[in-house]
């Protein structure tokens, strides 16, 4: 994935409308636009086809099956364009290595511990393991905490030159400043974007906290 701005847009609307109209305002401001079940559930798969006409896109559907299924969902999703997907670890490394497989050049990218306080309760416990996977497996990267900076530091030991995309900005707590600055490569994020009446404006200044363009 190429990195100008580092911003990676959650684009969680429900509306396609507003969906599509918010990524033509943002789309010179990001590398990626990530979707996830709210957006397709509501629009259907054929938004990721539209949004690839304006940016990479990946598809967030933390996929989490046997190897079998985890492999069938990929397919699918490569088929519509996407440029990269993000699985769950913790099925373990066969299923995680079945995606790799699939992606067939697609990025994978593994979640490891989640941004929000219930990601202490359990992932946060098994976080090292799950990047060890993410590496040994093929991965492109991992997504790390942006609401814990201290967390990002010691994956990026793990993961060594692997991707690191960070969620947790705005909203959620976190800043990208810190999470960049902890070893973070892409930044994630979604309503302090796309609720945004002005969804441009944000995305601009969010890129100039980012720092590095
Ligand atoms: P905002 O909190 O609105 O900026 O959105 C964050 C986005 O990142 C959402 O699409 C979440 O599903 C996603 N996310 C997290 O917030 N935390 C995680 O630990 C992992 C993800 C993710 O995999 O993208």
């Amino acid at each position: 994935m190429n990195r100008k701005t580092g911003l990676i847009l959650a684009l969680d609307e429900t509306s396609p409308e507003r969906a599509l109209w918010v990524a033509s305002e943002v789309r010179k401001y990001v590398d990626a636009i990530k979707v996830n079940y709210p957006l397709v559930l509501s629009a259907g798969m054929e938004i990721v086809e539209k949004l690839s006409d304006m940016a990479p896109v990946i598809c967030d559907f933390k996929v989490a099956d046997i190897p079998n299924t985890n492999r069938l969902i990929v397919e699918q999703v490569r088929k519509r364009g996407a440029s990269g997907i993000i699985v769950h670890a913790f099925v373990g490394s066969d299923s995680l290595r079945a995606c790799v497989e699939a992606a067939d050049g697609m990025d994978v990218f593994a979640v490891t511990e989640m941004s929000h306080p219930g990601g202490e309760e359990f992932t946060a416990k098994f976080a090292d393991d799950l990047a060890r996977t993410a590496v040994s497996a093929g991965a492109s990267g991992i997504i790390a905490p942006a609401t814990r900076p201290e967390r990002i530091e010691h994956l990026r030991k793990i993961v060594g030159n692997l991707l690191i995309l960070s969620p947790g900005v705005g909203s959620q707590g976190g800043s990208p400043e810190s999470a960049i600055k902890a070893g973070a490569d892409f930044i994630i994020v979604g309503r302090t974007i796309y609720k945004s009446k002005n969804p441009a404006e944000s995305a601009e200044n969010m890129v100039r906290e980012i720092g590095l363009y």
